[in-house]
């Protein structure tokens, strides 16, 4: 793993060692703000709590005595990509890594709100984790916050599981052991992991985690307005060739990768070895499910001229989607999904 920060453990997959569409739990990228908390398990409960009927407590082993379900989703740090941004920004400076499909096994939100009860003006569900911190940068509150993020009470209901199994094993510590949330068809933020409270509001959260940071400008017909980053955008990666590699001249070489989005599937990816000048279709993998991301592969015919030589994949989906070109200025350092250049040689 390739040590972005050494604590918080803040680590990326080297995406170039891609070789299935599940990722072994100790290739899967860590992105933690705050250390790992301790907890104790022995008196360790997830609080539900706020707009709802009956409020209540479950341990462990309610949780684990719980119907569970077994789903594979994909999860995308939004910063995932940020060393691409020109000029430089501020953030971790991820590669292509920070990025994993993994099978989870929990319990359904839904399910534990359903027995709690909401209320009828309930509008969200805040996830909070048990690790907390202070922020150093300004604008900032003051003192220690936990990590929170908020989902739409819709999604909570439907969309939400609750976590204590990745890949068929506990999570380990730094995954979120004992339970973290995961969202499927949303970046990595949303995955509140050491969750330790539920809390249903009949206000929009506004969140450190939700506002200030994992926030970008939408443009509508009302103007320009910060929101709360919430689904993958559609986007092809490439795994091999990795950046800067050498490839050899006059040779057949397989140009592979991934490629995801959100409430939709890959339909195309395409690949150009002329810095977008002109594309070739890539063949799909054949292994999907829902907000799960598709492996594709292409043959190069790599040139004889030697040189210098630019990369690029585009994915599509099944709503029309197409990969921008151009970076989105108002996504500020998240949401990286424009077409990146892979620089390598050809020698
Ligand atoms: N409690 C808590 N949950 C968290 C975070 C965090 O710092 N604290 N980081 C989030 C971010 S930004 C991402 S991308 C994912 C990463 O999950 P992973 O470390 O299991 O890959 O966890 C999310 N959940
Ligand atoms: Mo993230």
């Amino acid at each position: 793993m390739i040590i972005r920060e050494k604590e918080p453990a803040n680590l990326e997959m080297p995406f170039r060692e891609l070789d299935g569409w599940i990722t072994p739990n100790e290739k899967f990228y860590i992105r933690a703000h705050f250390p790992v908390p301790k907890i104790d398990l022995a008196s360790w409960r997830l609080k539900v709590e706020g707009a709802v009927k009956s409020p209540f407590r479950l341990s462990l082993d309610d949780l684990r005595a719980m119907p569970s379900t077994t789903l594979p989703a994909t999860l995308e740090c939004a910063g995932n990509g940020r060393v691409f941004l020109v000029p430089k920004v501020k953030g971790t400076q991820w590669e292509l890594g920070a990025v994993g499909n993994a099978e989870w096994t929990g319990v359904s939100l839904g399910e534990i709100l359903r027995q709690a009860g909401v209320k009828q003006n309930a509008l969200e569900v805040v996830l909070e984790g048990a690790d907390s911190g202070a922020i150093s940068e300004s604008p900032k509150p003051a003192g220690k916050i936990h990590y929170a993020r908020s989902v739409p009470l819709g999604t909570a209901l439907d969309g939400v599981l609750l976590a204590l199994e990745m890949n068929g094993a506990p999570l380990t510590p730094s995954h979120g052991f004992p339970l973290r949330a995961i969202v499927p068809g949303w970046f990595g933020m949303a995955a509140v992991k050491w969750l330790q409270r539920l809390i249903v509001t009949d206000q929009p959260y506004n969140g450190y985690y939700q506002t200030v940071d994992y926030a970008f400008w939408q443009r509508d017909a009302t103007g320009v307005a910060l929101v709360p980053i919430t689904q993958l955008q559609v986007k092809a990666s490439i795994a091999r060739p990795g950046m800067n590699e050498v490839v050899a001249a006059n040779s057949t070489y397989k140009v592979s990768g991934a490629a995801w989005t959100s409430e939709a599937e890959i339909t195309r990816v395409e690949v150009s070895a002329d810095d977008g000048a002109t594309w070739s279709e890539a063949s799909l993998g054949k292994q999907t499910a829902p907000n799960c991301w598709q492996l594709w592969e292409w043959d190069w015919q790599t040139p004889a001229r030697t040189g210098h030589y630019i990369l690029k994949a585009r994915a599509t989906d099944s709503r029309g989607r197409i990969q921008a070109m151009e970076r989105d200025p108002d996504r500020g350092t998240y949401e990286i999904n424009h077409c990146l250049p892979i620089e390598i040689e050809v020698r």
